[in-house]
């Protein structure tokens, strides 16, 4: 058995950032991941990374802290977002003095910055159209300076909880070795990212699974707002692939069949730079209506020339060259919206610290302090690992070093007790597969969960997951073997899959409104007189109850959104 001060589960950037900030603060941390860390899914964001540097203009942290509360069509706490927009610039140079190599002004050489949706000034730092993994290999050279230990390939399956319901540890299945190990903790600290996963196609790794959020609800914890699945303006169809919001920052227009610029229908002002809720409803309704290529819209870049797009957005050319054929300095690209980020997640407050198990953090998209609210602005994702990975490192920390007489109740016997469950499940021999499972899933969550939902729908969604998760009580996998079971794997992930995707329509059925991402044909209007509140979703003896909760609001009073 193994022991730290402090446990972090997952190691994108809020899982790497927590761990560093711990580790600063003087306790022994330690990361566990499913993957190598820098085959995280947040190396996968492309476009930016949002802080009011004011290098070039006069923006300042209460535009930011403004834009990202109308971005959130008002279900964002103020609070949490004020601190998200004023730590944000020390973040970005506290990232550039570790070795981050962000895009450079051609003649001040302060650090660039782009427009993206739904800002009112240039904001988005970015390192060409590789922010995240730019980022990522960063904090990476920093946790292998601070020698803080990896158990790398470490699939974890459950919190362990003491006698008092605290967090002290968690169990792992070691995938390299298929051996279960208890690693014991005074605190842990999940980001293991979305559950983009729960769609297809999506933006997300294949690892996007939710695993944090399913292990913290299993245990009593309630997700906040699982109804708010963000779309993304622009994917490659089929395969889902993210073209960046930093395209249309650097001119790129959006075109249906007949030529037609139809941004300025819907967003007169913001045109292809109104926020993502609002832009992805345009492209549904323009493919909708017949006005579709293919059942895509065209993003047209061709302008911009070779010299721009060859500088600023590389990997953007490869991507559609390989996946959509297309190569974005002869032709306009084919995309649709598609599912990129999940702005629900474990209710933490700003600090990181979950209800109802002491000792239990999360952080990234894991986490919901909130700071998107309904709909996430471009290039806050990243922003909001780093900010709540440090502070919620910090407050893990503390957490540790205030319980320190106190030892962790993990024991081998955890591990030994879920090494029988495995056994059991790659002993049964008959019933339905994984994949078949989480393909059905996918299907109906983007059918009828999508873009623009009903009451009708969401209702025979609702009813089809749980049918699925019925079935999954007799899941089988196919391999029995114990080196890399792959199928083993993504059995467990299904699992989470479907307890997450149960939150998001039992949620979405029950909002009544359209707000942000959650845009009901039945319902239109935003409804501030019963919706100004966050949902709570909480498993109790394997159904989802709704609980809600106060927004907190400061100084910016709901308004009519408009671009
Ligand atoms: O914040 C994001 O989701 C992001 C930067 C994505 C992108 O379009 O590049």
């Amino acid at each position: 058995m193994h022991t730290h001060d402090v446990v972090v589960v997952g190691a994108g950037l809020a899982g790497m950032r927590a761990a560093i900030a711990a580790h600063e603060a003087g306790v022994d941390v330690a990361l566990v991941t499913k993957v190598h860390p820098v085959r995280s899914h947040s190396g996968a964001a492309q476009g930016g990374i949002n802080a009011a540097l004011g290098n070039a203009t006069d923006d300042s942290t209460e535009n930011h802290t403004f834009d990202t509360v109308k971005g959130s069509d008002y279900l964002g706490d103020q609070d949490a977002i004020e601190i998200l927009c004023s730590d944000a610039p020390g973040e970005i140079i506290q990232l550039e003095h570790w070795g981050a190599v962000f895009s450079r002004h051609e003649t001040t050489g302060k650090i660039a910055q782009r427009p993206f949706g739904g800002a009112g000034f240039p904001r988005t730092c970015y390192a060409a159209d590789l922010t995240g993994l730019v980022i990522l290999h960063t904090l990476y050279t920093v946790c292998v300076k601070y020698e803080i230990p990896t158990y790398e390939e470490y699939f974890v399956t459950d919190l362990i909880p003491d006698d008092e319901g605290g967090c002290t540890g968690v169990v792992a299945y070691d995938m390299v070795h298929g051996t279960m190990e208890t690693i014991g903790a005074k605190s842990v600290v999940l980001a293991t990212g979305g559950a983009g996963r729960v769609y297809r196609p999506s933006t997300n790794a294949h690892s996007s699974t939710g695993d944090g959020m399913s292990l913290a609800l299993r245990h009593g914890v309630p997700l906040k707002d699982m109804e708010f699945m963000q779309f993304h303006p622009t994917t490659l169809s089929p395969s889902g692939v993210l073209v960046t919001e930093g395209a249309r920052g650097e001119g790129g227009m959006l075109f249906n069949s007949e030529g037609e610029r139809f941004m300025s229908k819907y967003a007169p002002n913001k045109l292809e730079l109104a926020s993502r809720d609002v832009v992805s409803r345009a492209e549904a309704t323009e493919i909708l209506e017949g006005r579709g290529v293919n059942g895509c819209v065209l993003l047209d870049l061709t302008h911009l020339g070779k010299d721009k797009i060859m500088e600023r957005l590389p990997q953007i050319r490869e991507l559609s060259m390989a996946f959509a054929g297309v190569d974005p300095i002869d032709a306009p690209i084919p995309i649709k919206p598609g599912a990129h980020y999940h702005m629900g997640g474990v209710h933490v407050d700003s600090w990181g610290a979950a209800p109802h198990m002491p000792g239990l953090f999360a952080a990234g998209e894991c986490a919901c302090v909130s700071v998107h609210g309904a709909n996430r602005l471009g290039g806050n994702s990243l922003l909001e690992a780093v900010v709540f990975g440090a502070r919620t490192g910090r407050a893990a920390a503390g957490y540790a070093q205030e319980v320190n007489g106190k030892g962790s109740q993990a024991r081998p016997e955890h591990a030994v007790a879920a090494e029988a469950e495995i056994r059991a499940l790659l002993e049964r021999e008959k019933g339905p597969k994984q994949h078949e499972i989480r393909d059905e899933l996918a299907d109906v969550m983007q059918d009828q969960v999508g873009v623009f939902r009903n009451g009708d729908d969401l209702a025979a969604a609702r009813q089809k997951v749980g049918e699925l998760r019925d079935r999954f009580q007799n899941v089988v996998v196919d391999d029995k073997g114990s080196t890399f079971n792959q199928s083993l794997i993504h059995t467990l992930e299904t699992g989470y899959l479907l307890e997450l995707a149960d939150c998001m329509v039992t949620a979405a059925v029950n909002r009544t409104e359209s707000r942000g991402a959650h845009s009901r044909t039945d319902f239109p209007d935003r409804d501030d007189e019963n919706w100004m509140k966050h949902s709570l979703s909480y498993l109790e003896d394997g159904n989802i109850r709704l609980d809600y909760s106060e927004v907190t609001m400061t100084k910016y009073e709901p308004q009519v959104r408009t671009y």
